[in-house]
């Protein structure tokens, strides 16, 4: 690894390397007042060598957080919060209230007759259920119903609230959004719907119903958005799907059993700005370590094991949430050598693909695996 980047040095020819002088630093003041500055003082900084993440890698652990986000039920109301949520503070990405790098996360908590008013705003969102029954969420008049490692989509600028069913037990769920990227992009809008409530236009479940049957698709009906009609993915046909192709397939040195989901009428992925796979870790896997650009929220859906990010051992249980930030290097062990672990695992991959920005790397010594530091 190190050598590959030997030559990263400051002081290599192409790279700035002034010296400060007396003259200069007056020159510098000068420029300064005229808002702008000579490059050679930042070049190095702003064109590095190799992407720099200001995210750190973290694992959110579900026994220390749980208890806290449950807190949150007796302490505010989702009227008065708007959304009742705790959000993943990544220590490099405060400034941003990210949980990696442009992706923002938070735990959701809702009672059983609570409801969270409709809104709509230019940010997407995923949102993975973690516990409880009777979770639903409508999306532009169509009701999804939600249980464990299903997820809803709330693509930008539709409209969207939240309810658990009076039936229903206290329900927690991971929302992942793009509103860091979307604010980096200077782009993002808000609006609070003028009825608070939408009504529900259509039948319940039948965005899935209608997109998410396997090689088929409906012979009436065109769909044009930049995403996906199937605005929920469930979690049996997703572990169904997995554990068919675990039978016929070697699947990747890197990433195990992998399967994107993808929106069924383009293949592409769930949405433009955050895509979605879940990965199966067969049992007693150790994948081979990588790095690629982009950042990955990585949300335990299945089983224990641990993940070496840059070095260093996190280890992870079913509901922990981790990240690895762009270019870290990354490989991950199922630790039960019995069962396979599933790891659900929301991204900016669009983005990074769409833009051109995508690259991977493979670890090349130590037979593919990192050293721990
Ligand atoms: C949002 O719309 C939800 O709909 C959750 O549940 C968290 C954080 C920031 C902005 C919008 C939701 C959010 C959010």
């Amino acid at each position: 690894m190190a050598k590959a980047h030997e030559n990263h040095r400051e002081d290599v020819i192409g790279r700035a390397n002034v010296e400060d002088t007396p003259e200069l630093l007056s020159y510098y003041d000068d420029l300064e007042k005229y808002h702008t500055g000579a490059l050679w003082t930042v070049a190095n900084k702003i064109e590095p060598w190799e992407p720099k993440s200001q995210s750190v890698p973290v694992v959110w652990r579900y026994k220390d957080l749980r208890e806290h986000v449950i807190r949150s039920v007796d302490l505010v109301t989702p009227e008065k919060a708007g959304r009742r949520v705790i959000y993943l503070n990544n220590p490099g990405r405060t400034d941003v209230a990210a949980a990696v790098g442009w992706i923002y996360a938070g735990l959701q908590v809702m009672n059983p007759g609570e409801v969270a008013g409709a809104h709509r705003h230019s940010a997407s969102a995923i949102r993975f259920i973690m516990e409880g029954r009777g979770a639903y969420t409508v999306v532009d008049g169509h009701k999804m119903t939600l249980g464990g490692n299903d997820f809803v989509l709330t693509p930008n600028g539709t409209w969207h609230e939240h309810g658990v069913s009076a039936e229903g037990t206290t329900c927690l769920w991971q929302d992942g959004l793009d509103i860091p990227f979307v604010n980096a992009m200077e782009a993002n809008f808000y609006e609070v719907h003028p009825d608070l409530n939408q009504a529900v236009g259509y039948a319940v479940d039948d965005m899935t119903k209608t997109w998410g049957n396997p090689g088929l698709t409906p012979s009436t009906g065109k769909w044009s958005h930049g995403y996906s009609p199937m605005f929920k993915y469930e979690w049996e046909p997703t572990y169904v799907a997995l554990s068919k192709y675990a039978g016929c397939t070697e699947g990747s040195p890197f990433d195990g059993v992998m399967m994107d989901y993808v929106n069924p009428t383009t293949n592409g992925p769930v949405m433009r700005t955050m895509g979605a796979s879940m990965q199966m870790l067969r049992a007693g896997e150790h994948t081979k370590a990588h790095r690629h650009t982009g950042s990955y929220l990585y949300h335990v859906a299945k089983g224990r094991g641990y993940s070496i990010i840059n070095g260093k051992r996190y280890d992870w249980q079913e509901r922990d949430i981790f990240c690895v930030p762009s270019w870290a290097w990354h490989e991950h062990v199922n630790l039960d050598d019995r069962g396979d672990a599933c790891l659900f695992c929301l991204s900016d991959l669009p983005v990074m693909r769409a833009l051109g920005l995508y690259r991977e790397e493979a670890f090349a010594d130590n037979n593919g695996h990192q050293p721990i530091l």
